[in-house]
């Protein structure tokens, strides 16, 4: 266990935890098994804070991963939420919120005409999929080593994110009949990409991808490549879905698919669209989605899917990002970050790479480019055990895996980020000592 916590309330409630959750979390990536010690229990969020029960303070850079980008309990969220409550909490009929939020969606994102909502991001990618294959009547799904779709069964091969941490090559459970549907590539390279629709082209509904990479740590597409399967899924009539769970909302208004000028056949979406209540949804060309139940035969459905609370919750945040237009400046904030880390990384003579996409960033400490999880896979992620306790020490909290990315918010103030640069320079020297 790591000093930080010894003989608190954390530990006393993550010890209660354990009797009666798996690892004593409700989501892998939380136990802090990649960096050592053990997690702490949050007793509230306020804008870039988050404070333990122990009344611990942290800077916060992994808003529910990457869900907040106002920070915790704007105002403009919890005043849309107490006015929703009191209406109620689910009607299971439409609501007008519905029809706004998918509004704003369509609006938002330029390669979407429909829109389906649902209650996480895993249940839209596990959707897309499906409708991928019910609209081509092909079986096979092409995916990216590194790259996390969610724990839908298709997905959980060679995934990223919480399995990548974990060194789960693949998941128990998924049938071997259903995993030799997934082909897998390294992202980034084109060639094998080709080969695989050498292989099976006629066969393959879609190729499904993170268009800038969070579950590998942070992965910039290389100059062509969404380009190239642009073309090369047109060429051989499967779909191209990009998952913007976690780019949409965050590295553009657009998304990727606004940033990097491509237009996907489908997009699937979550974190930033419920503004930290459960929401996913995927969208795309109105040829598509209309073969959705039940305007079409490609059944989905969900209890609480188009949540009102949820709604509420996502259109104030949407609302909030499109009046303030905040995405330069938290590029620039999210810049200094990575340059901070670099520039110490330099000093001390280590191995490090980096990027910051709007609110989004990562750093790798292995010698760049980092083009694949492949390349990935070689850092030092010892090391970055090591820093993230010893930033946690310092009261900055980064996501406990050397394969998640960072997140920011409107509400990380210039001092915030002065404060954490000066953190993170003091924890990596530490780290490396
Ligand atoms: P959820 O089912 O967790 O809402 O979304 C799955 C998902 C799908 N696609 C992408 C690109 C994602 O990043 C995610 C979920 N992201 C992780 C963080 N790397 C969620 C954190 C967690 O699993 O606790």
């Amino acid at each position: 266990m790591s000093e930080v916590l010894v003989g608190t309330e954390s530990a006393r409630l993550y010890a209660r935890a354990k009797q009666l959750i798996p690892g004593g979390v409700n989501s892998p990536v939380r136990a802090f098994r990649a960096v050592g010690g053990e997690p702490f229990f949050v007793e509230r969020g306020a804008g870039s804070r988050l404070v333990d029960v122990d009344g611990r303070e942290y800077v916060d850079y992994v808003m529910s991963w990457g869900a907040l980008m106002l920070g915790h309990a704007h105002p403009a969220i919890t005043e849309a939420l107490a006015s929703a409550m009191a209406r109620g909490t689910s009607y299971g009929a439409p609501c007008p919120a519905e029809v706004e939020l998918a509004e704003r969606v369509v609006e938002t994102m330029p390669s979407v005409e429909m829109v389906r909502f649902v209650n996480s991001g895993t249940e839209a990618t596990m959707a897309a999929l499906r409708l991928a294959r019910g609209a081509t009547g092909r079986d096979f799904v092409v995916k990216f080593s590194g790259c996390y779709h969610g724990h839908g069964d298709s997905f959980l091969v060679q995934a990223g994110s919480g399995v990548a941490t974990l060194g789960l090559p693949n998941s128990p459970g998924v049938p071997a009949r259903l995993a030799e549907l997934t082909l897998t590539a390294p992202y980034n390279d084109m060639a094998a990409v080709e080969a695989l629709f050498q292989a099976h082209g006629e066969r393959i509904a879609c190729v499904i991808l993170e268009p800038i990479v969070g579950n590998a740590g942070l992965i910039e597409p290389a100059p062509g490549f969404l380009e190239g399967l642009r073309r090369i899924t047109r060429e051989h009539g499967a779909l191209l879905v990009f998952d913007e769970v976690m780019t949409g909302f965050r590295v553009a208004r657009g998304g990727a698919q606004e940033r990097f000028g491509i237009e996907p056949d489908l997009t699937t979406m979550g974190k930033v669209i419920g503004g930290g209540l459960p929401v996913g949804a995927y969208g795309g060309r109105r040829e598509l989605i209309e073969l959705v139940a039940p305007a079409g035969p490609i059944y989905q459905a969900g209890t609480l899917s188009g949540n009102p609370l949820a709604m509420a919750a996502g259109l104030a945040q949407l609302r909030v990002l499109d009046e303030t237009d905040p995405y330069d400046a938290l590029e620039h904030r999210s810049r200094q970050l990575v340059d901070a880390i670099l520039d110490e990384a330099r000093a001390l003579g280590l191995p490090a790479t980096g990027a910051a996409y709007g609110g989004m960033w990562g750093v790798h400490f292995v010698e760049g480019p980092v083009r694949s999880f492949e390349d990935a896979r070689k850092a030092d992620t010892a090391l970055f055990g090591r820093f993230f306790q010893a930033a946690l020490r310092r009261g900055v909290f980064l996501p406990p895996s050397a394969f998640e990315a960072c997140f920011l918010s409107t509400a990380h103030t210039d001092d915030d980020i002065a404060f954490t640069a000066e953190a993170l320079r003091a924890a990596l020297r530490e780290a490396a000592g």
